[in-house]
């Protein structure tokens, strides 16, 4: 389906402590880095806003085991496990909203989310973005996306989560099944690099109707058209 009008990228703590080995190691979370890196082209191609959360917690909190919570300790603030992965190519510039910083809260879903600088949170960066729809990608898909495509929901936006672009912790063995069937139910849709059709801005300037095969061969007719004209054609 084509990228819908008014949207937005949100790349969900792609840290390293969420990556296999870190402190908080979610199975194959590494995977979808060049998953994650295409939606992120795609995304600034077509001229739409892309925003980055990142897990921010203090030593201490009630979302660890030493405090009653369910979670060994993890993207502490200022930590190398709290660092974004390297591999992830966050644009310059790109808006980054903290979460997690309250001791007494899991703060799971990004709407807890917010600016250090300004303490804007992401309602008020997608209201000042005009954004209606939400892409989804990123970790861990029964947690922070989850909670984020369902908070997405109530705020009245539509939410896609990019399904190959996500993992998640499976705490138990059906999580991530149970955590689809949810959204489902929610009306979160699902796309996928091969199903999500993304226009890229340039081609409206060009005059060129991408196919539905997607940007790549929208690019490749823009290639061709230029060739016409600057071509040794009489
Ligand atoms: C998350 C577990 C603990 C997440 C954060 O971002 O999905 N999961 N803290
Ligand atoms: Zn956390």
């Amino acid at each position: 389906m084509a990228l819908q009008p008014n949207s937005a990228l949100l790349v969900v703590d792609m840290q390293r402590d969420f990556m296999p080995g870190g402190a908080l190691g979610v199975p194959e979370g590494d995977s979808i880095i060049p998953k994650v890196n295409a939606y992120i082209g795609q995304f600034a191609m077509a001229g739409a806003p892309i925003l980055a959360t990142r897990d921010w917690h203090p030593p201490e909190t009630v979302h660890f085991q030493a405090q009653g919570g369910l979670w060994p300790p993890h993207c502490v603030q200022g930590t190398p496990g709290a660092e974004f992965h390297p591999g992830v190519k966050l644009p310059e510039g790109i808006i980054v909203l903290s979460k997690g910083m309250d001791p007494r809260e899991d703060a799971y879903s990004a709407f807890h989310a917010r600016a250090l600088e300004t303490g804007a949170t992401l309602r008020d960066h997608l209201r000042a973005l005009g954004i209606e729809h939400l892409y989804l990608s990123g970790l861990a898909l029964d947690y922070c996306v989850k909670w984020t495509a369902l908070g997405a929901i109530r705020e009245v936006l539509g939410v896609t989560v990019l399904i190959d672009a996500t993992r998640a912790v499976n705490l138990a063995p059906h999580d991530a099944e149970e955590t689809i069937e949810t959204l489902v139910r929610a009306g979160v849709q699902f796309e996928t690099i091969e199903t999500l059709w993304v226009t890229c801005k340039a081609c409206e300037e060009f005059g060129v109707t991408p196919l539905e095969t997607g940007a790549s061969a929208a690019e490749e007719a823009i290639r061709s058209a230029e060739a016409t004209v600057h071509g040794s054609e009489p």
